[in-house]
C-alpha cells in the first residue's frame, strides 16, 4: 500500500487516554471534520470523540478561508470538547491545541515549533498547522467546541499549492524524514486530555504561560489586521480571556479579541 492509511484501529494501539479518542470516526474523504463533528455534537455525541479524514474537500480556516488537506499528507481532525468552564473560557482552547501539538513535536521529533498569535504554528518561519476553535452556546454556558487541528506532516513542497509554497512547510521538509502520522497524533490527543482536565480544574495560566515561552513576538512591535482596521503597537500580553493585549503608540492598552498577526 503506497499509503499508511490511518484508521481508527491504528490509533488505538497507541492511544493512552480515558476519554479522548476513545470514539473514532475515519474518513478516507470528507468536507470538513470540523463540520462534520458539529453534526455529532448537535446530536448529543459525547466528549472526545475524534472525526478524522485522510482528506477534506472543503477543510476550512476563519473567516470561511480554505485549508488545504490532500490525501495522506496530513493530519485533519477534530473533537469535540464539552467543557464545564466558563463561557470567557471559550476563546482559550486554541491556545491549548497550539501547546499541545507543539510539545508533542517536540517529544515524538525533536523540532521546537513556534507560536503565531491567533493560532498558528510555524516552523522556519513558516506556517505547518492551523487551528479552528467552533463554539456552540447554550443558555450562558458552552454547549460544546469543535477543536480542529491541521497540520501539514509528510508534504513535498510540490504537494501544496503555488500560492502556499512560500508560506507552508510540512513536518518531513522541516524534519527531513518521513513521520510515522499515528504515532504523532497519538501523542496529540494525550496531550490533549491531560491538559483539557488539568485546566478544568486549575485554569489556563499554565497554558497560556507556556504559549507565551513559544511566542516570538511577545513583547515585539506587531502589526494586527482586524476585518478592514490595521493597529500597530507592542504585543504586551494575552489577558485571562485569551484576548491579545497590544500598546498601542499613544500609549493606550488595547484588546483585539481576532484577527491577523502580519
Ligand atoms: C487556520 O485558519 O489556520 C485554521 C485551519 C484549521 C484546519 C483544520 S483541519 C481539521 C479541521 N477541519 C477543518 O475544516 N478545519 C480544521 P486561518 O488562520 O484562517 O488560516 C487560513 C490560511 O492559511 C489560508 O487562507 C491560507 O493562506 C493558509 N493555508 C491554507 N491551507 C494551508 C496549509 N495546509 N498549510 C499552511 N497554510 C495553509
Amino acid at each position: 500500500m503506497k499509503y499508511d492509511l490511518i484508521t481508527a484501529e491504528k490509533i488505538k494501539i497507541y492511544l493512552r487516554t480515558h476519554t479522548f479518542g476513545r470514539k473514532i470516526f475515519a474518513f478516507w474523504s470528507v468536507g470538513s471534520t470540523n463540520e462534520f463533528a458539529y453534526k455529532l455534537a448537535n446530536q448529543g455525541e459525547q466528549e472526545g470523540t475524534i472525526v478524522i479524514a485522510e482528506e477534506q474537500i472543503e477543510g476550512r480556516g476563519r473567516m470561511k478561508r480554505k485549508w488545504h488537506s490532500p490525501f495522506g499528507k496530513g493530519l485533519w481532525f477534530s473533537v469535540i470538547l464539552r467543557p464545564s468552564s466558563r463561557t470567557a473560557n471559550a476563546g482559550l482552547y486554541p491556545y491549548l491545541a497550539g501547546v499541545s501539538v507543539a510539545q508533542a513535536i517536540e517529544n515524538k521529533i525533536g523540532l521546537r515549533p513556534v507560536v503565531k498569535w491567533p493560532n498558528d504554528l510555524l516552523l522556519n518561519d513558516k506556517k505547518f498547522c492551523g487551528i479552528l476553535s467552533e463554539v456552540e452556546f447554550i443558555d450562558n454556558r458552552i454547549d460544546f467546541i469543535i477543536l480542529g487541528i491541521g497540520i501539514n506532516v509528510n508534504h513535498k513542497l510540490a504537494d501544496f499549492p503555488e500560492e502556499l509554497q512560500h508560506h507552508a512547510t510540512s513536518l518531513l521538509i522541516e524534519a527531513r524524514s518521513k513521520i510515522d502520522r499515528v504515532y504523532l497524533l497519538a501523542e496529540i490527543i494525550y496531550l490533549l486530555e491531560q491538559h483539557y482536565y488539568f485546566t478544568d480544574e486549575y485554569g489556563f495560566d499554565y497554558i497560556t504561560a507556556n504559549w507565551k515561552k513559544r511566542c516570538p513576538h511577545l513583547g515585539k512591535n506587531v502589526h494586527i489586521i482586524q476585518d478592514e482596521m490595521h493597529y500597530e503597537g507592542k504585543f504586551e500580553d494575552l489577558d485571562e480571556n485569551g484576548c491579545l493585549l497590544l500598546r498601542t503608540n499613544s500609549g493606550d492598552l488595547q484588546k483585539i479579541v481576532a484577527g491577523d498577526l502580519v
